[in-house]
């Protein structure tokens, strides 16, 4: 469309004064009207005559001038800090997915586009995660990415372990999360090379990106490192006393992603009553500590449609984050039934179930319900965990069945395994279930539960119905939006075109909202915000 050319009456007023909205339809303008909409780097005047509305791009403001959007390109939606601070040119994240769901090709694929990826590190292996890193140094150059680094409870060595593996390679930016309380693992990854600027600035070259869910969590990362952890890698020789001179004037995280009812480890929150809870929060500390960049927040869990896209942004959010939808990309590192099932969820369809993380503290995550049988045995197994002290003391009508149908070997053999297992990642622990049957009979079950997740991962055919499929509501969300589009189709959907996807029609959604508040409602069929072929 030229500019400032065209005027088009987009619906003409009744005598009462409602409008008609057979007009846009029926005089071919539909076209003109939707492309005028989606000409984000343009703005779009509305004027209301004896015809009705008739629009203009790039038109002066004036006194005619009913309703005004201004330009809204995408790389405006969010604070424009944390597009500075990460490199990025959307403030779209693609959350960590454990076990490399959020793989290589997710981070790279976002990269591409602007945007930023954050690999899936928790429960690999070093060795895998290294492997990550050069993959990823190697192909992206000056591109932004991440690494998870996940608070690990019961293997702290392993969490410092990652810890230095990323300083070691220099990775500059984690997604911290799960962390209950700040570990001494975090507070040398974030101070580790901290520095004052010629000008006398403080410069935190390792960034973080707290992920967390209750206040208490949020305060934490919202407020300097705490002064026993201080000391503590003072005296370990992790940080130099100049170090943590200066680690005390900011903050543990560079941005907060305030994580409501989502896929995986959740605490079910509403996004719409947690994140407003959080900003005053930030606002509360930021008068506190008066950083000079205050921490910025931003909105992750049950985000999968530019309408829920709209809302973060509306309520403040400084950049959003999904993680249930990238799961059924062709990117990610699950298999092609496990996004076929995903691609066919309602909202209703997922339920907690045991995590095999914080199994014996009745700790849940949130997975797929449709088409798996995981989480009923999984709580199954939680029952008798928490019914008996040891293996050996379940009863045969409750032992036998699960060793039928759930490890598919006796219980003996499956502790045999697990042995094994711990003998190369952490020995300790076998040494403390020897000690503890309880213990063991958690490690045991806690088989059962890590395998479901690597069958969903490898697809493996004859434990289709155990999979133990990680997913929120936002995923049943995200298909019902692209049903009957491009996107409806498991194959089609690439971690990038999404996101584009939802951040255009984001836009749309928000002028809609502009045009509403200026008093202008026109009927749905004005705003399609329909997922779109790319080509
Ligand atoms: N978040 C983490 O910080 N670490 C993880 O290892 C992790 N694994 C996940 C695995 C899957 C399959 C899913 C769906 C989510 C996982 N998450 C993890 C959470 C996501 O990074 C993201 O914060 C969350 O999924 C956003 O909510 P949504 O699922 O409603 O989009």
């Amino acid at each position: 469309m030229q500019n400032g050319s065209s005027t088009i009456p987009v619906g003409r007023n009744r005598a009462d004064g409602s409008l008609n909205r057979t007009s846009l339809i029926s005089n071919g303008a539909t076209n003109l009207w939707t492309s005028a909409l989606h000409s984000l780097h343009r703005s779009l005047s509305l004027f209301q005559d004896s015809e009705g509305y008739r629009f203009e791009l790039d038109a002066p403001l004036d006194n005619n001038t009913k309703a005004y959007l201004p330009p809204l390109p995408l790389s405006s939606l969010g604070d424009s800090t944390f597009r500075r601070a990460h490199k990025v040119r959307f403030n779209y994240v693609t959350g960590a997915m454990a076990n490399g769901i959020a793989s290589t090709d997710i981070v790279k694929a976002m990269a591409d586009v602007g945007m930023l990826g954050i690999f899936g590190a928790a429960g690999l292996s070093l060795d895998r995660v290294e492997k990550a890193i050069q993959t990823l140094q190697g192909g992206l150059g000056e591109k932004p990415y991440g690494f998870n680094l996940i608070h690990s409870p019961n293997e702290p060595v392993h969490e410092m372990a990652t810890a230095e593996l990323f300083l070691r390679y220099r990775v500059p930016l984690v997604e911290a999360s799960a962390y209950l309380d700040i570990t001494p693992a975090i507070v040398r990854y974030r101070l580790s090379g901290i520095r004052r600027s010629s000008n006398g600035q403080i410069e935190v070259p390792n960034r973080v990106i707290g992920k967390v869910s209750r206040s208490e969590v949020a305060t934490r990362f919202l407020s300097p490192p705490p002064e026993r952890l201080l000391k503590e890698c003072l005296e370990k020789g992790y940080l130099s006393a100049f170090e943590v001179e200066l680690g005390r004037q900011v903050p543990m995280a560079d941005d907060i992603t305030v994580e409501a009812d989502s896929g995986g480890h959740t605490d079910n929150r509403p996004a719409i009553s947690l994140l407003p809870s959080m900003i005053a929060l930030r606002d509360r500390l930021q008068k506190e500590f008066h950083f000079p960049t205050p921490v910025r927040i931003g909105a992750a869990g049950g985000i999968s449609t530019p309408a829920s896209i709209a809302a973060a942004l509306a309520m403040g959010a400084a950049y959003v984050v999904t993680g249930s939808v990238n799961q059924a990309c062709v990117e990610s590192g699950s298999c092609d039934t496990v996004r076929q099932m995903l691609a066919e969820a309602d909202q209703a369809d997922v339920i907690m179930a045991p995590a095999a993380d914080m199994f014996e503290m009745g700790v849940k995550v949130q997975v797929l319900k449709r088409g798996t049988m995981f989480a009923m045995r999984a709580s199954k197994l939680y029952e008798l965990y928490r019914a008996y002290p040891s293996i050996e003391a379940i009863p045969a009508a409750d032992r036998v069945p699960i060793e039928k149908n759930l490890f598919r070997m006796d219980l003996e053999e499956v502790w045999k395994q697990t042995q094994e297992y711990f003998q190369r990642r952490d020995p300790h622990q076998n040494f403390k279930a020897e000690a503890d049957p309880k213990f063991k009979m958690a490690l045991v079950f806690r088989w059962y539960l890590g395998q479901s997740s690597r069958w969903a991962n490898a697809g493996e055919p004859s434990r289709r119905l155990d999979y133990q499929i990680w997913c929120g509501p936002a995923m049943g969300a995200f298909n019902e939006w692209t049903k009957g589009t491009y996107l409806e189709a498991a194959k089609n959907r690439s971690v990038g075109i999404v996101a584009k996807n939802l951040l255009f029609n984001t836009a749309i959604v928000l002028r809609r909202l502009q045009l509403k508040l200026q008093g202008i409602d026109l009927p749905d069929d004005y705003f399609p915000t329909q997922a779109m072929d790319p080509n």
